[in-house]
Order: structure tokens, then sequence, then C-alpha cells
């Protein structure tokens, strides 16, 4: 919990221009507030930090090294071999599973990565933050491939910071060799018949907003009673869980001890490969679209070969092996052209009960308390 006097006292000085943004995140997070409600306080105060909006930089010549941190089971096994070879480059490549593990880490100041792969909501929270810098769109001469669907995102909305990298669905998978009734409702979660087969994922984003698109309501909603109820349904479904788990589930839904799960599309694609009798459905009351964005953190030590990387993702022959070995959607347009079973885009059907996650902005501590105690409950 953080000490509210504290806080005001910060926001004043912020406001006054005494303690600068940066400073002002530090002292915020070290008084126990969350990454989004600092992050949301930036924005209300509307100060910009001299340099923070700095006009795109001659990076100088390309680093010899490239450091990666990417949600895992998110690249294609040849991305990285065939970027090493061209370039010269050396890549580490770390994976995570939630935004909230990645967020977490560059909070705690590791890494020295270059790259990260956020996804659209968490976006606004790192610019307000400045933990990421504006690209230098002259490096991207292949930017022109992505699709305008997806330019000028709201997460993004002068495509300053980010370049997309996949997008998707976060539904439900399912053996049908072991269920017999199509699954297609959030419910499922709450039949005590599928005790101790079933996860759903641990990220509070996407459990307590299935909860609230299965009572017809916004997966981004800030109303306190929607919230509330959204935590007791967590509470009942929790009791039928095997875990709150996320990609890794993928061996479990294999091996046939776990039978339904919240999971992507695309993870649940590459699972099928193994394991024919799964199936990917969007539940009837809605679920969640996304898109995930590269982009350079502040301290990047290499911004000019994570501009590199960038361009060369964008190439139509790399973003279309990418999209086929994830099951993924690409956002390149060039690349539908060269890729042989393209995840199409939502049907205007689908799209109604789809919904993008969106910043939170201060209500981003309410549903991280909310989470903690579904957790604990
Ligand atoms: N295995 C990679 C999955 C990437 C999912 N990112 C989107 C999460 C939206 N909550």
């Amino acid at each position: 919990m953080s000490d509210g006097r504290a806080v005001e006292r910060l926001v004043v000085q912020l406001e006054a221009g005494r303690v600068s943004r940066r400073e002002f995140v530090h002292r915020a997070l070290a008084l126990g507030m969350s990454f989004g409600s600092v992050g949301a306080l930036l924005n209300a105060c509307q100060r910009k930090e001299h340099g923070s909006r700095r006009a795109a930089a001659d990076l100088g010549p390309i680093e010899r090294e490239l450091h990666i941190y990417n949600w895992s089971d998110y690249i294609a096994p040849d991305t990285v071999p065939n970027f090493e070879k061209e370039f010269g480059i050396r890549v580490t490549y770390d994976t995570y599973e939630s935004n909230e593990e990645m967020v977490a880490k560059l909070q705690a100041g590791a890494g020295g990565y270059d790259i990260i792969v956020p996804s659209g909501y968490i976006v606004p929270v790192l610019v307000a933050t400045d933990s990421i810098v504006p690209l230098s769109r002259n490096y991207l001469t292949n930017a022109g491939n992505i699709s305008p669907i997806f330019r000028k995102l709201p997460s993004d909305p002068r495509d300053e910071y980010t370049v997309p990298w996949q997008w998707g669905t976060t539904g439900i998978a399912y053996r049908t060799d072991k269920i017999k009734i199509p699954v297609n409702s959030w419910d499922v979660f709450h039949d005590p018949k599928y005790a101790g087969k079933l996860t759903m994922m641990d990220d509070g984003r996407e459990v307590i907003g299935a909860e609230l698109r299965r009572r017809g309501h916004s997966l981004n909603s800030t109303d306190p009673v929607e919230l509330a109820q959204a935590k007791a349904d967590s509470i009942d479904a929790k009791k039928n869980l095997k875990a709150y788990i996320s990609a890794p589930v993928k061996a479990q839904l294999i091996s046939g001890d776990v039978w339904i799960s919240q999971l992507w599309n695309g993870d649940t694609r590459q699972a099928e490969l193994e394991q024919p009798s799964l199936l990917y459905v969007l539940p009837r009351e809605g679920c969640t679209i996304w898109a995930d964005a590269m982009a350079i953190p502040h301290n990047a030590p290499h911004k000019r070969a994570a501009h590199e990387w960038i361009n060369y993702i964008l190439r139509p022959e790399v973003g279309a092996a990418l999209s086929e070995a994830t099951g993924y959607g690409t956002p390149n347009e060039a690349a539908l052209g060269v890729m042989k079973d393209p995840v199409p885009y939502p049907t205007d059907a689908e799209l109604e009960r789809l919904e993008y996650q969106v910043d939170l902005g201060k209500h981003a501590a309410t549903w991280d308390r909310i989470w903690t105690e579904i957790k604990s409950a």
C-alpha cells in the first residue's frame, strides 16, 4: 500500500517542476505505487520533461550486440540465427510469460535490453514513464509493409514508439477427445465437473477480463460494482482450477493433464501440431483481441542494432516465417502475400465479440489489488 499523503506531496513537487519525471517515477515506486498508477499520475500531470519527446536521433554505427526480451514461444527457429549471420550481430534472447513480468524486470533496473515486446495496453504507461524511446523512423525503411489496420493504434496514436510484432486473441483451448459437449462459454471454468482439469492464464487482465465479459461487461471495466462481482466470480472459478498458467500450459494440454485452458490462439495452434484433438474457440460472451509491438527501452545500450532488428522483422519473408511458426496473425501486409495459410483477420461477427485491452490509468492500482486478492484467496 502506498502512503497517500506522501504521494500527494510528490505530485505537487512534480507539478511545480521541483522533481523531474524520472525522479518522480523512482520515488513514487519507492512509496509502493504500482507501475500503472505512476504512469496514470504522470499522464494526469501533463508535464513534459525536456528531451522526453526528442526528435529522431542519428544513432551512429551498428553495434555488434543485441539483447532481446520477448514472450516465450513467439519467434521462428531461424529468425535470430539468420539475423546474426547477415548482420554480424550477436543476439542474446530472453523470454517472459506476461507483460507484468517484463515490466517488473525493467522496473528493477535489470536487463540492458534493446528490444521488448509489450502488449498495446502497456505502451502508454511505458511512454508516460519515459521507459521507451521514440523510434528513429529514418532507419525503418520497411515500415511501409505494415498493414493500415495496425498503424496509429490507440496504444501509439502517432506511430512514434512501437512497430507491431504479432496480433492474436485470448480464448479457450480444449481437448475435443475428452470433452464431448462443445465448449463455447467462459462458464466452463465454473463447472465443477471439470475441476482439476482447468487452467486460466497467470494474468490478472485476462482472468478478471474474462469474468467481466461473462457478465456482459467491458473487459476494461473500472466500475467498482462490476469489478467486485468479477473478483467474486474469479474466486469461485479458482476452486476448479489446477493452476493459473499461461504459455507453459501447452505441455499439459498435449499430455492430457489439463483438458480446458484459457489460452491464446497462436499458442493453441503450436500445441495442436502435437495434439490434433485440441480446438480453439472464441467464447460467445467475447474476449480479448490484442497486438504486441516492438519497442526500445530508454536505457538500451544498442539502439542502432535494435532499429536494424525491427527493420529486418518488417521484411515480408521474415514476417511470414515468424507468423507461420507462432500461429499468430501478422501485422505485415506484405508478409500475407508470401504465406501459405495466414491467420485470417476476424470476421465482422467475431469482431463484435472482441475487445482490445486499454491502459486503465489510475484504475490500474485497483485491478492490481483485486488480482493479488484473487491469487491469495
Ligand atoms: N506465446 C506468446 C504469446 C503472446 C501474448 N501476448 C499478448 C497478451 C495479451 N494479454
